[in-house]
């Protein structure tokens, strides 16, 4: 606004001094200009504005001028607030493109036998035996095995409404989800002696805990973080593989910092970052060698034995477990499955 101002005042100044001119031509009193001026005013100009009509259409034009060059003039001495102080806030920071995700192989190490009449839902390794936790109505269990031969150890028959599902054990306490019944159980860890229930909305998938919270999938992209104690969800994850959710999720494992998640109906374990929900390998496990393997026959068991770093794995109805080590993919950086193998 100043500055049109400045530009209206320096216009009129020039106007003013055309004004002078003209009265100095007719006068010659106070003239600060000797030279002739007859370029610019024109000859035989006498007192202005009265004395001299000859002069109007250059006075108006000066005007005219004026008034264009003042409302055209950019505006750089007083720059808009938005040029200062933008209220337009930066971009917010992109999160950084998540790089390809490897995916890992498998080599077989060892091969146990597994019982073929157990729909396998939850798996976990515990003081040198497996524990499984098996699924459909009627056939619900929950089961202390021997590694080595596969022999039940130990069983507990869910009643015939329930469907059972994801297990795992956090102290002396063993966890057991049900489908859709909204029930989990608690079951002293020992004896398989019920100690209480929870109930929840939804569905329950897989189950594992990272020593403090129980990991709780339900089929979607979502895993929830739950309360040992009350079963509250204390947080959860999207879970994402290149900003896309990955859906599916069931059987669960917590394994060196990462939970790993079977997908149902594929071969394929995501290996997720508990923080973030992001996809940080795959490990596609085509190729097993089970025989006899229908479409209900899945893969859906993950196990881990802490103690000496070996990871199982078996499906539903399968008749093996196997024992497995990655293969990372050629030029994966190293990363933790070297403690793993
Ligand atoms: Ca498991």
């Amino acid at each position: 606004m100043r500055t049109r101002w400045a530009v209206g005042w320096r216009f009129w100044a020039i106007f003013s001094e055309l004004l002078l001119i003209a009265d100095c031509r007719n006068r010659v009193l106070f003239c600060p200009h000797p030279q002739p001026l007859s370029h610019i005013v024109g000859e035989g100009s006498r007192a202005f504005p009265l004395a001299n009509w000859r002069l109007l259409p250059c006075v108006l034009a000066a005007c005219l001028l004026t008034v264009v060059l003042t409302a055209c003039q950019p505006n750089n001495a007083s720059p808009s607030p938005a040029a200062t102080n933008p209220t337009t806030p930066p971009p917010a920071d992109q999160p950084p493109p998540e790089p390809d995700i490897p995916t890992f192989r498998y080599k077989i190490v060892n091969t146990y036998p597994h019982d073929p009449q157990a729909f396998t839902q939850g798996l976990e390794f515990h003081d040198g035996d497996l524990y499984e936790g098996t699924g459909l109505k009627g056939k619900s269990s929950l089961r202390r095995v021997e590694l080595r031969t596969g022999r039940i150890l130990q069983i507990h028959r869910l009643p015939s409404e329930y469907f059972g599902e994801g297990i795992t054990i956090l102290g002396d306490k063993l966890y057991q989800l049900t489908w859709q019944n909204g029930v989990c159980f608690v079951y002293d860890r020992r004896a398989f002696r019920q100690i209480t229930q929870f109930r929840y909305d939804g569905e329950g998938w897989g189950l594992t805990n990272d020593g403090k919270h129980l990991i709780m999938s339900d089929g979607s992209e979502v895993i929830t973080f739950r309360d040992p104690d009350t079963f509250a969800e204390v947080r959860r994850i999207t879970v994402r593989a290149q900003g896309k959710p990955v859906k599916n999720l069931n059987e669960l494992e917590y394994i060196e910092g990462e939970i790993w998640a079977n997908i149902w109906y594929s071969d394929i374990i995501a290996r997720i970052d508990p923080s973030t929900g992001i996809v940080k390998a795959w490990v596609d496990l085509e190729g097993l060698p089970v025989p006899n393997r229908d479409i209900e026959a899945v893969l859906n068991g993950i196990a881990y034995d802490r103690q000496n770093k070996r990871i199982f794995v078996t499906g539903k109805n399968w008749s093996k477990l196997f024992e497995i080590e990655l293969v990372p993919p050629r030029n994966a950086a190293p990363t933790q499955d070297d403690a793993t193998r």
